[in-house]
């Protein structure tokens, strides 16, 4: 076998179906392995690697698989390294495949086409796990390790590169099937005393992070079991259903943290409560995480539970009743919090009636994928979401121009659903051109361009605060309409949030290709009053 034949062979051996790429020179040989599995392994090719790595992020985000792409080493690489840095902020388990140049001048540099000093040493500082293919037998050995290592402890991608030499190299191949991933087990004692802690709590609180998708039955029990609420801001939304009274959001959580004796963090770096609203000797903090390093970054723990949020949840669940005190129902109390935080956020206008339209239309299960934007802000807060998954956004990176291209790959891996991305006017232009790539793989994402002309956060920033010396803030923009007509794509230009339920009712039911809706808008107020609040308790 050839190695670039083993690696193929090695991804489909691990369940991918498509790989997300943009091919060239170094690594014409995996392309042409990849052609002779056209029947197997689809290959979306992008206009961009940007636009590939970002699809294959928005693939692993909304299907909770791995996924790959494939892109030429140095340009086509650091290309990538946006949508790769993403990745591992969010814990995405996104494999890269990078070429490289002919193995005997990696050490040795004689400016080859796409060379870069040490570009596994950069990778290595993006990523947990890489490693460079020397051979056609370490194909699948190495593929096997990457998929282990994303899901090994904190959950990433990894990347792989091979030399435009060793994809060609034939040799016998060894077939290595999925390594089993190490479970932690579970610290008993440790949970005992997390049970005990919790089944005393006065004024529970739970917070759920990206960790917890694959936990949300059980995130929902224990907090109805706690008559705890549930705060989610952006990685976690979804986890518990917004319709419940207990799911609350940044803000309201605030207010809680404030009260209570026991935070429980699922799968989350509780990065506003610990860096923001500070903590005191009568918080008493339980966290579950992935990684073993987590817990104790900012705050030390009483009590650091470490594995997957979902065994250990389940244990939780099965012990805790028997050491939980009684509790009457804080629907009410709840009920009465919601309308004074809805009162409170009822400025931020036109940015709540859109999102009530978009809701409005977006079925249930479909995906609503964020961007860096006004829209985008206040829907981390009040777009209500209502199942796993749905609601995908960037985490701490957030880098401005993912959105549109992530939403690609959530559309392309889950053709089953439909999938809304939002954009200003800045960040859309960053990957645009790929409504090249949604017309040539008939992807039937549905895209809302919020477009004031402007980086518009940047813009009121320099109005508040810099006495209104505006500079690279304002925006000279295409005609998005006619942008996205002359890809071939569907697209037109709505006015109001009544318009734009109308304009997505039609777009969600066109399944052949992409649609674009454009909303001219004004300046919005801001939001940042419910994001950066400052400190609640503690000195
Ligand atoms: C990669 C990256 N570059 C720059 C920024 C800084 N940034 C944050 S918001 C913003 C402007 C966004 O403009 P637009 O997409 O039009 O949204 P608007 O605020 O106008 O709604 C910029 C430049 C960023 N977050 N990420
Ligand atoms: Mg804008």
């Amino acid at each position: 076998m050839t190695t670039a034949d083993a690696a193929v062979a090695a991804l489909l051996a691990h369940g991918l179906d498509t790989i997300y790429a943009l091919p060239g020179i170094h690594n014409d040989d995996f392309f042409d392995a990849l052609a002779k599995n056209a029947g197997k392994i689809r290959t979306i090719h992008t206009r961009h690697e940007q636009g590939a790595a970002y699809m294959a992020l928005g693939a692993a985000l909304a299907t909770g698989k791995p996924q790959a792409y494939c892109v030429v080493p140095g340009p086509g690489m650091l290309n990538t390294a946006a949508a790769l840095l993403t990745a591992y902020g969010m814990n995405a388990p996104v494999l890269a495949l990078i070429g490289q140049i002919a193995e005997r001048d990696i050490a040795h540099p004689v400016s080859n086409l796409h060379e870069i000093r040490d570009q596994a040493g950069i990778i290595a500082r993006i990523v947990d796990y890489a490693a460079r293919i020397h051979a056609p037998n370490d194909a699948p050995r190495l593929i096997a390790q990457a998929m282990r290592a994303m899901f090994t402890g904190r959950p990433g991608p990894a990347a792989i590169e091979c030399a435009v030499d060793v994809w060609e190299r034939s040799g016998p191949v060894r077939v290595v099937p999925p390594l089993p991933v190490r479970k932690a087990a579970i610290n008993e004692d440790a949970l005992r005393s997390a049970a005990k802690c919790l089944g005393a709590a006065k004024r529970p609180l739970i917070i759920a992070g990206g960790g917890a998708q694959d936990a949300a039955e059980e995130v929902t029990q224990l907090a109805h079991l706690l008559q705890a609420p549930v705060m989610s801001y952006r990685r976690g939304r979804g986890v518990i259903d917004d319709r419940d009274p207990l799911s609350v959001n940044l803000p309201l959580g605030r207010e809680l943290w404030a009260e209570a004796d026991v935070v429980l963090g699922v799968g989350t770096l509780m990065q506003y409560p610990l860096l923001h609203w500070g903590f005191d000797r009568d918080l008493a903090i339980i966290r579950v995480d992935a990684d073993p390093d987590e817990p104790a970054r900012i705050a030390r723990p009483k009590v650091a539970l470490v594995g997957r949020a979902l065994p250990i949840l389940r244990r939780l669940l099965e012990i805790l009743p028997a050491r939980n005190t009684r509790r009457s129902s804080r629907t009410v109390e709840m009920h009465q919090r919601h309308a004074r935080m809805q009162n409170r956020m009822a400025k931020l206008e036109p940015q709540l009636s859109y999102l009530a339209a978009i809701r409005a239309e977006l079925p249930e299960d479909g995906i609503f994928v964020d961007e860096v934007t006004q829209v985008g802000f206040a829907a981390r807060l009040a777009f209500p979401v209502y199942r796993p998954r749905t609601f995908l956004s960037p985490g701490h990176q957030d880098p401005l121009g993912w959105g549109f291209a992530t939403a690609l790959g959530a559309q392309d891996a889950r053709r089953d659903v439909p999938v809304l991305s939002i954009s200003g006017d800045g960040g859309f232009l960053y990957t645009a051109t790929e409504l090249a790539t949604a017309m040539r793989h008939r992807i039937p994402l549905v895209t809302v361009v919020f477009n004031d002309g402007a980086f518009g956060n940047v813009r009121r920033i320099q109005k508040e605060r810099y006495g209104n010396r505006l500079i690279a803030s304002d925006l000279t923009n295409p005609d998005f309409v006619a942008f996205a007509e002359s890809f071939g794509a569907a697209a037109t230009r709505v006015k109001s949030p009544a318009e734009l339920r109308a304009a997505l009712r039609t777009a969600f039911a066109r399944r052949d290709g992409p649609t674009l809706i454009e909303v001219p808008v004004g300046e919005m107020p801001s939001p940042w009053e419910f994001i950066l609040m400052g400190r609640a308790r503690g000195s």
